[in-house]
């Protein structure tokens, strides 16, 4: 790592698991900084999920990361990746050193530009690691972005987050929850079978697996005000999954204004992550097996 490199930025590890740290600094990508370690990482990981996603993920997801030129090789340069973001959707990667506060990472997503976490997860983090990385951003989230419909979605989530900013912390949990149940961990049908589109899944050998082929999880219609209400999972796999029938959905979800909906939703109880209600549109009732009891937030 040569000193011009800027310094990655981790998370404190304390008694209750990892604390995050926000920070709203943009960071060119130093990507001749990468360590021979990193470019490795890159690779292993690379070649390990496009050899799970095959048959797993969604067509567009494998299409457009073919499309950005993306290899096991070399960590991508963001600035060659943005020269086929910017021509195709117009969006743009902006290098950043992790979590980022809310409203700064919605900022940046209503005015299309995708936050990317500089750094590469170490070797002994190959499995898990709690916070967003470079080959989470990069590999998960940015082949989608091709995509003009989800890219669409991408702003307009943003420009929703903005405004949910104003109205208050409630509308954000329930924003919040609706990237988390699509975004991040999302199923799409296609064909007659489901399909994964979540970054959170896709960067994530055993959540490919598991969210598709396990009998544990619920698999559920997407509900806009379902999932606004259902809370989720941070430290194990989720035990909901909600499917879309097409990214269209997700666009047509996002139109109207959402004031009214977070007004109605905050007289309602949350949802149980677990939980499955009379009124869903049901593809699997999960067996529950292997769930915390506790944990939901
Ligand atoms: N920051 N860099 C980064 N990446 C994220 O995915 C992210 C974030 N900050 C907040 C956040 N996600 C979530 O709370 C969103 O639901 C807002
Ligand atoms: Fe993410």
């Amino acid at each position: 790592m040569n000193a011009s490199a800027p310094r990655r930025v981790e998370h404190q590890q304390t008694d209750k698991g990892y604390v995050p740290v926000y920070t709203t600094a943009v960071v060119e990508q130093p990507w001749s900084s990468y360590s021979r370690t990193d470019h490795e990482t890159w690779a292993t990981l690379f070649e390990r999920q496009r050899e799970v996603l095959k048959g797993r993920a969604c067509r567009e997801f494998i299409e457009n990361q073919q499309r950005f030129g993306m290899t096991p090789d070399a960590i991508p340069r963001f600035d060659e990746l943005n020269a086929v973001l910017a021509k195709a959707t117009g969006w743009e990667l902006v290098g950043v050193e992790g979590l980022l506060p809310e409203l700064t990472f919605f900022d940046h997503l209503a005015n299309r530009r995708f936050p990317v976490t500089w750094w590469i997860r170490k070797p002994e983090q190959i499995d898990y690691i709690a916070e967003p990385d470079l080959f989470h951003d990069l590999f998960g989230h940015v082949p989608l972005l091709l995509n003009p419909v989800f890219a669409d979605y991408m702003q307009a989530y943003g420009r929703g987050g903005v405004k949910a900013h104003g109205i208050g912390a409630q509308a954000l949990v329930n924003l919040t929850r609706l990237y988390w149940y699509t975004v991040e961990f999302g199923l799409i049908r296609q064909d007659g079978a489901l399909r994964i589109y979540g970054s959170g899944i896709v960067s994530s050998k055993g959540e490919s697996i598991h969210c598709l082929e396990s009998a544990a999880p619920n698999r559920i219609g997407f509900d806009l005000a379902r999932i606004m209400r259902t809370r989720y999972r941070i430290d194990t796999y989720q035990k909901t999954y909600f499917v879309i029938d097409s990214f269209d959905q997700l666009i047509d979800a996002t139109r109207p204004d959402f004031t009214p909906l977070y007004a109605e939703l905050a007289a309602q109880e949350s949802v149980p992550a677990g939980d499955v209600l009379a009124s869903d549109r049901v593809f699997q009732r999960g067996s529950g097996e292997g769930w915390a009891q506790d944990g939901d937030v």
